[in-house]
């Protein structure tokens, strides 16, 4: 299995994150790349491969023009209004209010964003180009010669939406590849989030689409970010009734819960028979997670890595999440020998 991955995701560090009150240094850190790029290479797989360019094609059907013009043009405002921190938003269009972009970056901030805790610095989106970019290379991979593939993603994906940013996502990586498949002649793709956080980005870009099924296994809304969406009653809406699956699962969850919702999950995908499936993987279901609250152990990585292979179809891992940051790189390739069971 071929891993794409680039270093300008070094580009994103911003120096600080806002949780529980205090500036803290950011969960989501470029370490967490390091980790998984060194234990892939301790367990064999081959050096990664860097991207190609960005074709844009893909993403301006996944996110909004005046969303893409406000990621390429937020930190320069930012600056040039003579701020001193990174950016981020302060005040958001709650209910009642107006939902209309303003000229201010004080307002244009808050009016893309679905969190608050996730600062915009100098090379945020050329970062997040670069992520992209990793997950398109690797959609284009996938073929007769390699059937699975690895982007090997930063700064994360799956919490961006048409057009929001936040959840430290800002152009929704497993949304972009999914689409770039549809564009190269696929006419279903499923995606599957593993990640512990429910991917409301993605669950926004296909809600009214059934040429993408999306599933998604993540902590009870009620209890864990992002706390505004991942009901199980959040069904998919007109042409796409039917194709948004979600398992919120509480506090607690051991792999003996979680992995029967997989079992189920991999069953819809299955009946959906997609041309190929993306794994959103985010590997901070694991018990030691700091942000998180599921119970899986580093070998129950490997378990489900297995039950996934058992799809039978081209698949896309696609890295979101996972701040254990030292188990990262194990967890992360747990999971894909699991897959290629070796
Ligand atoms: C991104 B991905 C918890 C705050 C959560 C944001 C989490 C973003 C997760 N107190 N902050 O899905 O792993
Ligand atoms: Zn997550």
């Amino acid at each position: 299995m071929k891993t794409i991955a680039s270093t300008d995701h070094q580009l994103h560090f911003p120096k600080g994150e806002l949780s529980g009150g205090e500036f803290v240094r950011p969960y989501e850190c470029p370490e967490r790349w390091d980790y998984i790029v060194k234990a892939l290479a301790e367990g064999g797989f081959s050096a990664p491969l860097a991207p190609d360019e960005l074709d844009m094609s893909a993403v301006r059907q996944i996110h909004s023009g005046d969303y893409l013009h406000f990621l390429n043009t937020a930190w320069d405002q930012w600056e040039a209004e003579g701020f001193n921190g990174e950016a981020l938003p302060t005040v958001i269009p709650a209910r009642r209010m107006q939902q209309r972009e303003p000229s201010h970056i004080d307002g244009r901030l808050g009016y893309f964003a679905m969190a608050i805790e996730t600062a915009i610095t100098s090379g945020t989106y050329a970062a997040a180009k670069s992520s992209a970019a990793c997950a398109q290379t690797a959609a284009r991979l996938l073929g007769p010669a390699d059937s699975s593939a690895f982007a090997l993603c930063r700064p994360p994906g799956h919490h961006a939406g048409i057009d929001l940013y936040g959840g430290y996502c800002f152009l929704n990586n497993a949304a972009i590849a999914a689409q770039t498949l549809l564009d190269q002649g696929a006419s279903k793709i499923a995606i599957l989030d593993v990640d512990f956080h429910h991917g409301n980005g993605t669950q926004d870009i296909f809600y009214e689409r059934n040429d993408v099924l999306f599933v998604s296994l993540h902590g009870d809304p009620q209890h864990a970010f992002p706390h505004f969406l991942g009901y199980a009653d959040e069904v998919g809406k007109g042409i796409g009734e039917g194709y948004n699956i979600n398992y919120p699962m509480l506090p607690g969850t051991p792999y003996s819960i979680w992995g029967d919702a997989l079992t189920d999950a991999l069953d819809q995908v299955n009946r959906y028979l997609p041309d190929a499936v993306i794994i959103s993987l985010g590997v901070d279901t694991f018990e030691e997670d700091p942000i998180s609250f599921f119970k899986l152990t580093s070998e129950d990585f490997t378990r489900y890595g297995q039950a996934i292979s058992a799809l039978d179809l081209p698949t896309l891992f696609v890295m979101e999440g996972g701040y254990a940051v030292e188990e990262i790189g194990i967890n992360t390739r747990n999971v894909l020998s699991g897959f290629l069971n070796k």
